[in-house]
């Protein structure tokens, strides 16, 4: 049997292969992000040495994410079982409509820490919400053509419902599975859809005829991991590539915090719609584009509404005639910067470690505040990385490859549990991820301290 871990490294691999071969953009992306990676490492052996003793290294540079668009809850709930093929399950709800932009979404990715020390492959995954189609007789169509597409191919289900039964896969199966898989993320230039109807869906908003109009939830972009951002957002024009304006999430700072994120701006492509009668009609669309992120800290629910709070002062407060990240800048010097204060403050996750050799000093109990003994250097405090996303940052990759669009306004509010219906299954709660590890790590030094105290 291969396990879910070398299922998924596999995927992963073969995901990014097809990738470059649809979109050759993303192979220079993935270039870039090396030399930026590979000089950063050069440059500062500290960091080198640190990622290596937390196992953060090897898995660098095949580090990806991507990300799907589907139409209908049951194309949600299969690719659930999919995913869970590859050890990957549903973390965290994000609900896009408040940013005008008609979908909610979960990303799929290994939860412990062996499996995404291993290969953290995730993807974003968003549902559409045909319910905020105001136009009752273009909603029905959207539904009719989304109920007749089967975007699995009979391969993978009987694959995924083997896997189900038996528990895993063999070799060759594993194998199979990842090929088939693959089909359902592909490109396809012919729409199932003619050109006015493309149209239509289209003037509701443009994501709707992205979603509905072909056979199925091609890959829209493949995201590697940068240790420099801001780097790779300055040379990304040296590769010919057109930058998003401006890098989401946090600014740069000396303990990078959540996720950054740009991106290069979406590709025309030509696409072929369904003729009446005739021929097809000769078309574009501009759906796929390439992405970099940069990953810091996962923070705490206090953190994290210190940061949301920020973001909005930054947004909305900031003074006009500031640039935005002049004006992010200001507001985030209220967001301490130092891991100590991070920590003292309860603001970010950490992993707690016993340092190596030592022993608790005389007069300290293994109950001692866990701080203490960090000061005392009993225990070494490590970051945890943040392995999720962000609403705010997805609209804003989302809007700046769907040519800015904005105007739509949905009055709707987050739909958690009609997310859940559809999905067959909860979602699980990044912190609560995040705040089991912590603790496992604190009562696994304090089970340590009393062995060797007795
Ligand atoms: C997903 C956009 C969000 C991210 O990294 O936040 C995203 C999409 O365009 O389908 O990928
Ligand atoms: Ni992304």
């Amino acid at each position: 049997m291969i396990g879910a871990d070398a299922i998924r490294a596999r995927f992963a691999r073969a995901m990014s292969e097809m990738y470059r071969q649809e979109v050759p953009q993303y192979g220079a992306l993935t270039e870039l992000v090396a030399r930026v990676n590979a000089r950063v490492l050069q440059d500062d052996p500290a960091l080198k040495a640190r990622l290596e003793a937390i196992g953060a290294l090897a898995r660098l540079d095949v580090e990806r994410h991507g990300a799907i668009r589907l139409g209908t809850a049951a194309e949600l709930a299969t690719m659930r079982r999919l995913f869970a093929v590859m050890g990957m399950a549903p973390v965290g709800y994000y609900d896009l409509s408040v940013a005008g932009i008609p979908v909610h979404s979960t990303a799929f990715r290994p939860v412990d820490e062996a499996a995404l020390g291993r290969n953290p492959f995730r993807v974003f995954t968003s549902l559409l919400r045909l319910d905020l189609i105001a136009d009752v007789a273009l909603r029905a169509e959207a539904e009719r053509i989304l109920a007749a597409r089967r975007i699995f191919t009979p391969g993978v289900l009987a694959l995924i419902g083997q896997w189900e039964g038996e528990g895993g896969l063999g070799d060759a199966e594993a194998d199979l599975f990842v090929r088939e898989a693959l089909e359902t993320f592909r490109w396809h230039r012919e729409a199932t859809v003619s050109a006015a109807t493309y149209r239509r869906l289209h003037d509701a908003h443009r994501l709707i005829a992205d979603v509905v109009c072909f056979k199925g939830p091609h890959i829209n972009h493949l995201t590697p991991r940068t240790l420099d951002i801001d780097a790779a957002q300055a040379e990304m024009p040296l590769y010919g590539m057109r930058a998003k304006e401006v890098i989401e999430g946090p600014p740069r700072r000396a303990c990078p915090i959540l996720l950054r994120q740009t991106s290069f701006a979406a590709l025309e492509e030509p696409i072929l719609f369904l003729g009446e009668g005739s021929a097809g009609e000769d078309g574009c669309h501009t759906a796929r584009f390439g992405e970099i992120e940069q990953r810091g800290m996962a923070l705490t629910p206090k953190g994290r509404a210190l940061y949301d709070r920020l973001l909005r002062v930054a947004r909305d407060d900031g003074p006009e005639d500031v640039p935005y990240g002049a004006r992010l800048e200001a507001a985030f010097a209220r967001f301490p910067d130092t891991e100590d204060e991070l920590r003292g403050q309860e603001l970010a996750y950490f992993r707690y470690d016993l340092t190596d050799g030592a022993s608790l000093p005389p007069g300290l109990s293994a109950e001692a505040p866990i701080g203490d003994l960090v000061r005392l250097g009993v225990v070494v405090a490590t970051p945890m990385t943040y392995e999720d996303f962000l609403p705010v940052s997805a609209a804003g990759i989302f809007r700046s490859n769907l040519g800015g669009l904005g105007g739509a306004d949905y009055a709707a509010s987050a739909d958690r549990t009609g997310f859940e219906a559809a999905l067959g299954a909860e979602v699980l709660d990044e912190c609560a991820l995040y705040a089991a590890l912590q603790d496992r790590s604190v009562a696994d030094v304090r089970r340590c301290l009393r062995d060797a105290a007795a």
